[in-house]
């Protein structure tokens, strides 16, 4: 299986986020791409190359182009106000506002189009974003020209990321703009199943109303997790969505058994879907050893998940989603991948 990443991925660095009340440094750090790599070599998964150019039309429909403009902008708007450190917001859009206004300061920007204080702009930020893009697309493209599997191995993450906010470490939405791809290319339908620890909010903002991509969710309960206000079963979708959209929410704690079947669920549904290609929003934040998240899956689960994922025998394309045990995420990651390979070997 090939792998696509680009160093330029490694330019969002050194950000910080609160975190238990205090500024720590980003949990979404570049190490975790870097362990990633080397185990990816190790297990001697397949070539590792750097994306195509690519440019942000796909990316343009996917979210609402002022909000990739700011995206784009947003460091330099944080430099030329003569800000210090990390961009961060502190302020978001007032409840039960009577009007729409366009205040134009950075602070109120990063505001407007955030939904938590975990995503920060550095400098590096934005060539990062592109470049974490330009890898799904052109994994996406390998798929459309024949490939049965790819990793698009995307840092920034996606998943959070809707059609006008970032938010949980993410910015564009990778997956998003894959499945778009992949549709333009000639797909009917496609499946997200997103395995990541959290709910992928922006995911299913992004094609709440749409019945040609199907959005699956496995998480941690947003009741007592992080992003709270999405990801419960009642959400179903909405006027032509209405039944795409499948989100189970799991208790705290949560461990292989009970992991395993809910996935075999999820799997039953994309059965019933019956895409062309399925996108993995690929998370190993289920890992027991995780240092944000409480899920109990160990080392040797993760290549079982690939096999799972291998019994669809449909064109898969995995982007990486989250992962925070820094040393351990390189293991689960290639776990999956290398266990999907050898289920589609036998
Ligand atoms: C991103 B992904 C407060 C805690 C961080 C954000 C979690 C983002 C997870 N700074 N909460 O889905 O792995
Ligand atoms: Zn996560």
């Amino acid at each position: 299986m090939k792998t696509i990443f680009s160093p330029l991925q490694q330019k969002h660095q050194g950000q910080f986020e609160f975190y238990n009340g205090a500024v720590v440094e980003g949990y979404e750090n570049t190490s975790r791409a870097s362990f990633i790599l080397s185990r990816i070599e190790e297990v001697g998964l397949g070539p590792i190359l750097d994306p195509q150019p690519q440019s942000l039309d796909v990316a343009r429909r996917i979210h609402k182009p002022a909000y990739v403009d700011f995206l784009e902008s947003a460091w330099r708007l944080w430099r030329e106000a003569g800000r210090p450190g990390t961009a961060l917001p502190y302020a978001w859009p007032a409840r039960g506002r009577y009007k729409d206004i366009a205040p134009e300061p950075i602070d109120a920007l990063l505001g407007l189009y955030s939904i938590d204080t975990s995503t920060g702009f550095v400098e590096g930020t934005w060539e990062a974003i592109k470049a974490s893009q330009d890898s799904a697309l052109t994994a996406a493209d390998l798929i459309s020209e024949g490939e049965q599997a790819c990793f698009a191995l995307c840092r920034p993450p996606g998943h959070h990321a809707g059609t006008d906010f970032n938010g949980g470490y993410c910015f564009l939405n990778n997956a998003a703009i894959a499945a778009q791809r992949l549709l333009d290319a000639g797909a009917s339908r496609v499946t997200i199943l997103d395995i990541d620890y959290h709910h992928g909010n922006g995911t299913q903002e992004i094609f709440y109303e749409r019945a040609d991509v199907q959005v699956i969710s496995l998480h941690a309960d947003p009741r007592n997790e992080y992003p709270y206000f999405a990801g419960y079963a009642d959400e179903q979708g909405s006027g032509k969505g209405e039944g795409f959209n499948l989100n189970i929410p799991l208790p705290e704690g949560t461990d292989w058994p009970q992991w395993d079947s809910a996935l075999e669920f999820a799997l039953g549904n994309v059965r019933q879907f019956g895409p062309d290609v399925v996108i993995v929003s690929l998370g190993v934040d289920t890992f027991e050893g995780d240092p944000i998240s409480r899920f109990q899956l160990s080392h040797r689960h993760f290549p079982l998940i690939g096999g799972r994922l291998a019994s669809l025998a449909t064109k898969t394309l995995f982007v990486l989603e989250g992962g925070y045990a820094v040393e351990d995420v390189g293991i689960n990651v290639a776990g999956v991948l290398s266990g999907y390979e050898d289920a589609m070997r036998r």
